[in-house]
């Protein structure tokens, strides 16, 4: 069986150096710091941003809101791809796409900082062509909007966020996926593959991931750091619990 090229990201919630430096050696393509949800703010960012760097994984970054002069401190800051969220129309798409790129394309502000010391001294004559930008794909009215969004010049891909998706369809977020979500997903595929452009989910683990790779998708993100962390937590436990019981119980607590 053939093997479709796609691209495996992790998704960095906690403010762990540590954690995004392990994510970024682990084999994953693309490490992304979550800046709208993650538990920290844009001064760590910036150092999680460094610590994925030391390892071989693309640094990215979820930004908070569609916001010019952040987006342009996280690029300046290393990121080589900005998700952005909750992008519901055409004109969100090119303020958001304008804010990664440097005139005459863009607005971006020149100011590299450590993009300089991580892209080389040459990092302005290519940022344009390499900073991916994903806009992302997570309500009705982006879906109402979804052809004209993808059609932006200089968009690289659309990013379906599953949860918000799904709070918007009317539907509940996490747990299986709601048939108008997938039927969402399945024209959001359609649409990027017209238009020549990348599609990506964010899912809520392994066997969500899988499912979107069968969809289409050219980039997977397997849940977050945390959720990691508590997978892995829960199932080493329930092993020993298996065989166990608990010491608080047993000793009356
Ligand atoms: C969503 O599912 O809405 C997301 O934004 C995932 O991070
Ligand atoms: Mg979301």
């Amino acid at each position: 069986m053939s093997k479709r090229l796609v691209a495996a990201n992790a998704w960095i919630s906690s403010d762990s150096r540590y954690a995004a430096e392990a994510l970024s050696y682990a084999g994953f393509d693309s490490v992304t710091v979550d800046l709208q949800h993650g538990m920290f703010g844009i001064d760590t960012a910036v150092s999680l941003l460094q610590a994925i760097s030391a390892g071989p994984a693309v640094p990215m970054v979820r930004c908070s809101r569609l916001d010019g002069a952040e987006i342009g401190k996280l690029l300046d800051a290393g990121a080589y791809g900005i998700i952005c969220p909750s992008i519901d129309d055409a004109e969100q798409c090119r303020d958001f796409v304008g804010a990664c790129r440097y005139p005459p394309v863009g607005t971006r502000s020149f100011g590299p900082s450590r993009g300089l010391l991580y892209g080389g001294p040459d990092y302005v004559d290519h940022a344009n062509d390499s900073v991916l930008t994903w806009a992302m794909i997570e309500s009705r009215s982006a879906l109402d909007n979804l052809d004209e969004i993808a059609a932006v010049e200089g968009l690289d891909g659309i990013y379906i966020g599953p949860n918000d998706l799904a709070m918007s369809l009317g539907e509940r977020p996490g747990g299986a996926m709601p048939e108008s979500v997938r039927e969402a997903i399945r024209r959001a595929v359609q649409v990027a593959r017209a238009r020549g452009i990348f599609v990506g989910a964010f899912c809520g683990g392994e066997d969500a991931a899988a499912d979107m790779v069968d969809c289409g998708m050219d980039l997977v993100t397997p849940g977050n750091d945390i959720s990691f962390l508590r997978d892995a937590a829960n199932r080493r436990l329930s092993v020993i619990r298996r065989l166990t019981t608990l010491v608080s119980d047993a000793s009356g607590y």
